[in-house]
């Protein structure tokens, strides 16, 4: 197996947080963004989407979304479980997940507007656009403040695949652009100390 990763895009954050958590490993090959490595012919090959993560399994399966990845992963690995232990708790987990999914693609939208760092993704980041996106974002982080009730993890007393999801864009958000992210929801302000806290959340 090889994952195509940025070590810091939030993203590929998803899967790298869930192998910490999950106590596994998978070889690594860092894409040098700088360089629009992941826009390369060879990289374009592998993942004609051009973004990473990508997961290259034994047979030569490529798997081109951080989601699927996580899934698949889950499957070669099931002791443990991060996605649910039975119907229903998976699907409280999955729907937590999809909210955090929604939040990450939400947050960059806001992001790519908010910064000046991602001109290939908004050569003119207007505030204005950024606010608009926020408003989504907003409403997103009010149910997640609601969903989270007392709980130490988004989904109960235990860590699983949401958590890893929606704790990428707040790390992205706080950590590489200071920039608040959540800090008028208290709970997820809670959750998110807390996760941060956590040896996988580490860079
Ligand atoms: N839905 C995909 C999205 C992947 C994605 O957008 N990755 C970003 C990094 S966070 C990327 O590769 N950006 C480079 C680009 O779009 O040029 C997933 O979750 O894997």
């Amino acid at each position: 197996m090889l994952l195509y990763q940025f070590r810091k895009g939030t993203n590929p954050r998803r899967v790298i947080i869930y192998l910490a958590e999950k106590g596994i490993d998978v070889p690594r090959y860092e894409l040098d963004y700088e360089n629009d490595e992941h826009r390369s012919p060879s990289y374009l090959n592998v993942n004609p989407s051009g973004r990473a993560p990508t997961l290259v399994t034994d047979s030569g399966l490529a798997i081109t979304d951080s989601a699927a990845i996580v899934e698949y992963l889950e499957e070669c690995h099931p002791d443990r479980p991060m996605i649910g232990t039975d119907r229903a708790s998976r699907a409280r987990v999955r729907s937590l997940e999809r909210l955090g999914s929604d939040l990450v693609a939400r947050g960059q939208l806001w992001l790519w507007n908010r910064t000046a760092a991602f001109p290939a993704k908004e050569p003119n980041p207007s505030n204005e656009t950024a606010d608009r996106a926020h408003r989504y974002v907003s409403e997103l982080l009010d149910v997640l403040e609601r969903e989270i009730e007392e709980n130490q993890f988004l989904a109960g007393d235990r860590p699983t695949v949401a958590d890893c999801t929606a704790f990428t864009i707040f790390q992205t958000a706080r950590e590489r652009f200071d920039l608040p992210f959540g800090q008028g929801h208290p709970r997820l302000d809670a959750w998110y100390k807390r996760f941060r806290a956590r040896p996988s959340a580490d860079y």
